[in-house]
């Protein structure tokens, strides 16, 4: 599927995404599920490649024709797996779909979800220019997203994010650096403390908890652990060690909804807000994150814009749409919306069939 406009962060570009879907069958009735992977390693280890293969020769062996007690168990078999999370997140998510639409209940009350509408924000990609940006900024605000996140790296950042803040004073604003600083940058990353940031996500590497910790000691903007936290031990340690005061919580990264709803079940009772953030998902994987940003703990806005926000396009019906800033989960069974196959069958480059 190709972006409407390609979708720059520190570590790179992207145009085009290769999504990988996965249909898991049972009783006549589907569930789909999406992989988040990327095409290039840059945000995690994981590829679109490396998590066809895991499935295919590893998880689908070890599940398929198995009795389950229901989705939260499904990957039980393959719990001998290391990482490879966003490969496990893509088929327990589909299981998700597929109990919810068995049961003929929507996706975000079998998760327990209670809140309705929920709010959502919009990431903008790293623009040439401020103006650029500012002019990209003030079109998301003027279409009502509850937070704007803006894309920072070293060079493009506090004067960048001072010259949005200028144009809007009251717009809630957050910056994104995908792990593209040191601690060596601390005195630069204070500076965005004058700026009235709601969090700064992401400012250190993907696996540094110690050095999230010493910054945030000198940072009172809060820090969110996005790349960082992928399982509820990762979330247990950030808050041990004070690396972060938010967790953005991306059930594709974490191994899915269960993994999901452990870290914010302990987030919840650590009063450490969490929200849910995206991964450029088509239609299908908007619907597994609007689900789970229903469950009481996801107290901020998610990155979860409209599906014309990326795409010309969308593979469900209807698309997903955005009121008001805000998203309402639909009653509809599973996730809700309706893949359209004969589209996706278009899109699509390689199938596989397992039994
Ligand atoms: O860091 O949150 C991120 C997109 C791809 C990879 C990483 C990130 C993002 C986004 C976009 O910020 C979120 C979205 O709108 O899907
Ligand atoms: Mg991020």
């Amino acid at each position: 599927m190709r972006l409407q406009e390609n979708f720059q962060i520190s570590s790179g570009g992207r145009q085009e995404r290769r999504v990988l879907l996965i249909q898991l069958l049972a009783d006549g009735v589907t569930g789909w599920g999406e992989c988040v992977a990327a095409e290039e390693p840059n945000y995690s280890e994981e590829t679109v490649d490396t998590a066809w293969q895991v499935l295919e020769d590893h998880v689908l062996p070890s599940i398929l024709g198995r009795e389950t007690a229901g989705a939260e168990d499904v990957l039980a078999p393959v719990s001998w797996i290391r990482g490879n999370r966003m490969a496990l997140a893509g088929l327990e998510m589909a299981a998700w779909d597929l109990e919810a639409r068995l049961r003929d209940l929507p996706l975000h009350e079998l998760l327990g979800g209670t809140r309705r509408p929920i709010p959502v924000g919009v990431s903008v990609g790293l623009q040439d220019t401020d103006e650029e940006l500012v002019r990209k900024v003030g079109e998301y605000a003027e279409a009502g997203y509850r937070k704007i996140k803006l894309k920072i790296k070293p060079g493009r950042d506090v004067e960048m994010v001072r010259a949005v803040r200028r144009a809007f004073p009251d717009l809630p604003l957050m910056a994104d650096a995908n792990s593209a600083y040191t601690l060596a940058d601390a005195p630069r990353l204070q500076e965005l403390d004058e700026l009235d940031l709601m969090m700064v996500e992401q400012p250190l590497g993907y696996d540094d908890f110690l050095d999230h910790a010493r910054l945030q000691e000198r940072m009172a903007t809060p820090i969110c652990l996005d790349e960082s936290i992928r399982s509820v031990g990762d979330a247990r340690l950030a808050v041990a060690l004070g690396s972060c005061g938010v967790i953005n919580i991306k059930p594709g990264r974490v191994g899915g909804f269960a993994s999901s709803r452990r870290i914010h079940d302990y987030c919840r009772q650590e009063g450490v807000p969490v929200w849910c953030g995206g991964m450029l998902e088509s239609g299908v994987g908007r619907g597994h994150n609007v689900a789970l940003a229903t469950l009481p703990g996801f107290t901020l806005p998610g990155d979860i814009s409209a599906s014309r926000r990326y795409w010309e396009r969308d593979i469900v019906a209807p698309e997903w749409t955005v009121d008001d800033g805000t998203i309402l989960p639909p009653e509809g069974p599973g996730i809700g919306v309706v893949p359209d196959e004969a589209r996706i069958e278009t899109l699509t480059r390689r199938v596989e069939v397992f039994f």
